[in-house]
């Protein structure tokens, strides 16, 4: 299988997120098929959804030789292992891998859409998102990160560690 390039945000905010971050990276990285090519720097956000503490999303890029289910699998494991409880919808949690984009695929099931169906609204995706694939086209919109990031109110996204 030809590597696919694929682009995944995290999103925490509960625990040691800088090191859940890192730690998670590491383990992705170090997955057999799973190379990290870039990663953003990380950001305080606020939340989105339910009353909960800030966040701290970024995103990294990387070449994969997984289709999308199995990555998607790789990545529900990673999120156990850092302790992610599944509870109420959008509520607070210690790691939140989510798969954003794979090549320019297009994916409709049931536990997996590709791209992000909410990606192209959310700036705390969006805006780590540019940092490492500004000319990337989101295949829904057909419009690049770049140009997305334009459309979206980004005050509520504070970079906090630059990468
Ligand atoms: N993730 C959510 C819901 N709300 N808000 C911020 N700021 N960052 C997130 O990663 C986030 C959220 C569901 O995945
Ligand atoms: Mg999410
Ligand atoms: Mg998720």
């Amino acid at each position: 299988m030809r590597g696919a390039r694929v682009a995944i945000s995290f999103g925490g905010n509960m625990g040691d997120t800088h090191e859940i971050f890192q730690a998670s990276l590491e383990t992705l990285a170090a997955t057999p098929g799973i190379i990290l090519e870039a990663k953003s720097s990380w950001y305080k956000t606020k939340a989105v959804g339910p009353p909960q503490p800030d966040y701290l999303n970024g995103c990294a890029k990387f070449k994969v030789k997984l289709s999308p289910q199995a990555l998607l699998e790789t990545l529900l494991a990673i999120e156990q292992k850092f302790g992610r409880v599944r509870q109420e919808r959008w509520g607070a949690r210690t790691l939140d891998l989510d798969l954003l984009l794979y090549d320019d695929l297009i994916v409709d099931q049931p536990n997996l859409q590709i791209p992000h169906p909410r990606m192209h609204e959310r700036a705390f995706v969006l805006v780590p998102l540019a940092e490492i694939a500004p000319d990337w086209i989101e295949p829904f919109s057909q419009r690049i990160i770049h140009d997305l990031l334009q459309e979206v109110d980004t005050s509520d996204v504070h970079l906090v560690k630059s990468n």
